[in-house]
This record gives C-alpha cells, sequence and structure tokens, in this order.
C-alpha cells in the first residue's frame, strides 16, 4: 500500500489561558483597538511591547506598555509614545503601524521598523530609540506598496540588511535588501516566495516577528494570507534562511504552525488574524513568547520553543538549499510550486 503523509496539527505555540493580555479598554486614554506589537526585553529584562494603537480616526500610532513577567501587570504610557509626525515626514499622514523592533549592539540603540501611510499608499520607515521615550526618525526608507519589514541585528560584509514585503504583481513575496547607512537601500533579492494554489501561504506572504538567530541559521515566523469567500484568513509558518547569506532559504515548514481559533482571534474588527511582530526568549535561551495582534483588536501572547520549532522543522521542512563550508547548493529550484 502506498504511504500517505498525513499533515496533522502539532501544538507548537500554547496561547497565555488569560489571554487577550491587552486590550483598548485598559488604555489610558480612549482609543479603538490595540494589536500587533513589537516586542523587545530591555537590560533589566522587563518586557517591552510597542503597540499598534488605533484611534476612532482609524490612524494608528505606536504606544509603549512594560511588563516585568511579558504577560500581566502591564504599565502603559500615559500617551503615545511615538506619534506620527506628518509636518515633517508627509508619510506618517494616516498613522504608523505594525512596529518591529531589533536591537543592534553596535549602535547601543533599538531600530525600530515600521509601516508609514500615507496618500501614496503603506511604506516602510525607520526610528532608533535607547529608552522608547525618545526616538530619533531617519524616516522613509522603502515607498509604496511595502510593510512587513524588520532589521537585522547584525552586519552582513559591512552591509545592514532590511526583510521587507514590497506590492507588484499578483503574488508577494519577501524581499532583503541591504544598505551602508540604513538610509540607501539596493542589492534588492527575493528571499521567500509566497506558495501557488491551495496552500495556506499562497500569492501573499509577509515577515512577522524579526528573525531568531540560531546555529542552524536565521529562524523565521512569517504569516500567510489565504483568500476565502468570507474573507483573509491569516496564518504563521516557519522558514530557515542561511546565517551568512540570510536571503537564502535552506528549509520551509509545510504544514502552518498557527492559525486563528479562539473567539478573540475569529472575531474583531478584522475577523481571523493572528499577526505578531515581535517575541521575546527567556534567558534559558528557548522559551519563546511570541506577541501578536489578534483579529485587529487585542493583543495575545503564546510561549513556544526554539528547539522545538527547529526539530519541527526538521520533520515538517521542505530542505531547498544546503550549505556545506563555503559552498550552498540549491536542492529544489521550484519550491513553491510542490
Ligand atoms: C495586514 C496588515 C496588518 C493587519 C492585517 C489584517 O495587511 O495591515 O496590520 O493586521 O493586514 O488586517
Amino acid at each position: 500500500m502506498m504511504s500517505i503523509r498525513t499533515y496533522g496539527y502539532e501544538q507548537l505555540f500554547l496561547r497565555y489561558p488569560a489571554n487577550p493580555i491587552l486590550r483598548a479598554a485598559d488604555w489610558p486614554y480612549g482609543v479603538n483597538s490595540v494589536f500587533n506589537p513589537g516586542a523587545t526585553l530591555l537590560q533589566d529584562g522587563t518586557t517591552l511591547l510597542l503597540c499598534r494603537v488605533e484611534d476612532q480616526r482609524g490612524h494608528s500610532h505606536l504606544c509603549a506598555a512594560r511588563s516585568a513577567n511579558g504577560v500581566d501587570n502591564w504599565q502603559i504610557d500615559p500617551e503615545p509614545s511615538f506619534y506620527p509626525d506628518p509636518e515633517n515626514h508627509p508619510d506618517e499622514l494616516w498613522g504608523i503601524e505594525d512596529p518591529r523592533i531589533t536591537y543592534i549592539p553596535e549602535f547601543e540603540k533599538y531600530v525600530v521598523v515600521y509601516t508609514s501611510f500615507s496618500r501614496g499608499g503603506p511604506g516602510v520607515s525607520l526610528a532608533l530609540t535607547e529608552d522608547f521615550h525618545s526616538f530619533e526618525r531617519i524616516g522613509a526608507i522603502m515607498p509604496p506598496h511595502d510593510k512587513d519589514a524588520a532589521l537585522l541585528p547584525v552586519r552582513f560584509d559591512g552591509l545592514w540588511a532590511l526583510i521587507h514585503r514590497p506590492v507588484g504583481g499578483p503574488r508577494v513575496h519577501m524581499w532583503i535588501s541591504y544598505s551602508n547607512d540604513l538610509i540607501h537601500w539596493g542589492d534588492h533579492r527575493i528571499q521567500l516566495e509566497s506558495r501557488r494554489g491551495s496552500w495556506w501561504d499562497a500569492d501573499k506572504i509577509g515577515l512577522s516577528a524579526p528573525p531568531i538567530r540560531t546555529p542552524q541559521g536565521w529562524l523565521v515566523i512569517y504569516h500567510g494570507v489565504r483568500h476565502t469567500c468570507s474573507g483573509c484568513l491569516y496564518r504563521l509558518g516557519l522558514a530557515l534562511f542561511d546565517l551568512e547569506r540570510p536571503d537564502i532559504c535552506l528549509v520551509r515548514g509545510e504544514p502552518w504552525i498557527f492559525s486563528p481559533e479562539e473567539p478573540y482571534e475569529r472575531f474583531g474588527d478584522v475577523n481571523n488574524v493572528v499577526f505578531p511582530c515581535g517575541l521575546t526568549i527567556r534567558p534559558d535561551g528557548d522559551t519563546i513568547t511570541m506577541y501578536y495582534g489578534a483579529a485587529d483588536t487585542c493583543i495575545a501572547a503564546a510561549m513556544g520553543s526554539l528547539r522545538k520549532l527547529l526539530s519541527w522543522l526538521e520533520e515538517y521542512g521542505r530542505v531547498i538549499a544546503v550549505r556545506d563550508g563555503d559552498n550552498i547548493t540549491i536542492l529544489d529550484h521550484n519550491p513553491t510550486d510542490a
């Protein structure tokens, strides 16, 4: 008898039982919704979430929430921490959204890459901060239509690398671009293509949290969008990229790993959305807390193990390329047709 591979559900991330951890009603000032937070651990171990806050015009700004244990007792800034500045940055006319935070040891600063929304559409902007109280804006670095961007924490042959998601054709992919000053970007390459046909990540994908550096490679959680009769369905998957060549995918998971299930993920301003922009890793080097926007309405957390994610990829991943010393051999030239 032919052996058939089945792809059942494996619980790689466990939802925090008291989800959602942050909602509009928790905010010290009036807001419509809070979602899609960037995340980082500060030097003293405090978890900082830079939350996307949408007001009742539909415009977003960013507001920091801090917690000692990363799940409750959040201290929310009494007013917006980082507000659009359309006078000096017209690209922020209709708000700033979906921040991804990367700590850059070389600068001893955090880089925040976010979506800036204006007449031209959503683009990518960048700012630096030491404390999430004051921000040094670089401004727009990628023109519309582009979003889902994060900076990698180290240079590659002297150049910074940015993952982002421009929209060009009917299928949209994750791209990587390089820069020596964080302002001018070039050497643009497709990093990961959306698949095709009935795949969960067909036609539209984008980076979730900034990549995690592991001995095996850069581990990336990304979202895939399924277009259905009743709207979009946002799910998450995993892929691993070469440590020295982050534009080369080594392994790509086949099933999704996380999908809207709970009522707060199923129903909200936009139904059926789980959308992480950040995660933290505990000092054990293994425990991940992933922070995600649920249904574009509130913020939830789910915990996973880095070790388990990597071993899951070994089992459920499709090997696309292998590194042997200085050489990388591409084994699968057509991974999106699988
Ligand atoms: C994406 C982004 C996210 C949003 C998601 C679902 O395109 O704009 O901010 O959470 O759509 O609406």
